[in-house]
């Protein structure tokens, strides 16, 4: 399937993998990109001397397009940024944040920048600043989320600016996909899919609560302190909520998420970790390879959007 963004990218299927926080690390990256996607080292909140690492890991798994994500959260997202263009990468994308600042030192060395964007707003201003697309995520995403949801963001976004679009946010399989496209979006970012990827290094614990949720099982902590997070409900978000609802101060609710993501991933805590996940973790029911995860979305997104084709006459 050729759009305007497999064309950038130069890759073979319109899917991006989420830039997910000690998720998206170099062996899921790789797995990603050798299947025919864009994968994506996500450097969250790391040292830039492990996102070279990574990218130098990465590059020994693949010789196919990989990106780095810059979450602009990052108290190193500077020198990350500088990391990125001497490591040689090609596609960057950011989060939680607007990167106008790096666009020219990227843009100069040739790197393909797509912010990710939640509103309209930011989506017009990335595009006056060179932006090369723009993934619009709608509130159904894990992790740090905007208001809007996908199914009203995207539309909106593909009319207010000429270039790409790529749809996130509760895509998780081929109805997703063609869904996205139908509103206009020339690729899809997925992230919870392949947080259970047999390629992803989270704790099995983690998967597990991913493959056994339901449709009404996250949450979002934060709205508060203005850094809303959707995750899987456990004891942590039900302790967050409580403390929220109480007026706690910030620096209380803080402490009960310090490193809490790193022991869900790593040490698979459910209890007290942080289960970054989007709504669409009830859809999914099962680990599989990040190829077979791909070519199952790409099967069934075709002959849907060939049926649409088709009834259109
Ligand atoms: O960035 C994400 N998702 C993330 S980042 C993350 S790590 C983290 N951990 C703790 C606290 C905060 C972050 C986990 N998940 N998605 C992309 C995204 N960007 N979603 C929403 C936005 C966004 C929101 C507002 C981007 C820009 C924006 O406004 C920027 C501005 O200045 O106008």
């Amino acid at each position: 399937m050729k759009t305007r963004v497999t064309e950038l990218l130069n890759i073979e299927y319109p899917i991006i993998q989420g830039g997910m926080a000690w998720v998206a690390e170099y062996h899921l990256a790789a797995a990603v990109s050798e299947a025919g996607g864009l994968g994506l080292i996500g450097a969250a909140s790391a040292p830039p001397e492990i996102v070279r690492e990574q990218i130098r890991k990465a590059k020994e798994l693949t010789k196919k397009p990989f990106g780095v994500n810059v979450m602009l959260l990052n108290p190193n997202a500077d020198e990350v940024a500088k990391v990125i263009v001497e490591e040689g990468i090609k596609v960057v994308t950011t989060g939680a944040g607007n990167p106008g600042k790096y666009m020219e030192m990227w843009k100069a060395a040739g790197v393909k920048v797509i912010p990710v964007v939640a509103s309209v707003a930011l989506a017009k201003m990335m595009e006056r600043a060179g932006a090369d697309a723009v993934i619009a995520e709608g509130t159904e995403s894990g992790g740090h989320i905007g208001a809007a949801t996908t199914m009203t963001l995207v539309p909106q976004v593909v009319d207010a600016v000429s270039i790409p679009v790529i749809a996130a946010g509760g895509i998780g399989d081929g109805r997703g996909f063609a869904a996205a496209m139908m509103l206009g979006a020339e690729a899809v970012q997925i992230g919870t899919r392949f947080v259970v990827a047999n390629e992803s290094i989270v704790h099995d614990n983690y998967k597990q609560k991913i493959i056994k949720a339901k449709d009404i099982d996250s949450e979002v902590t934060g709205l508060s302190t203005g850094h809303p997070i959707r995750q899987i409900r456990n004891k942590m978000t039900r302790e967050y909520l409580q403390k929220e609802k109480d007026g706690a101060p910030f620096e209380e609710l803080e402490l009960l998420t310090l490193g809490s993501l790193r022991k869900a991933v790593m040490e698979g805590d459910v209890i007290n970790g942080t289960l970054m996940a989007g709504q669409i973790a009830g859809l999914i029911s099962k680990e599989q390879s990040c190829k077979e995860i791909i070519q199952e979305i790409m099967e069934q997104a075709v002959e849907l959007l060939q049926y649409q084709q088709q009834s259109n006459g």
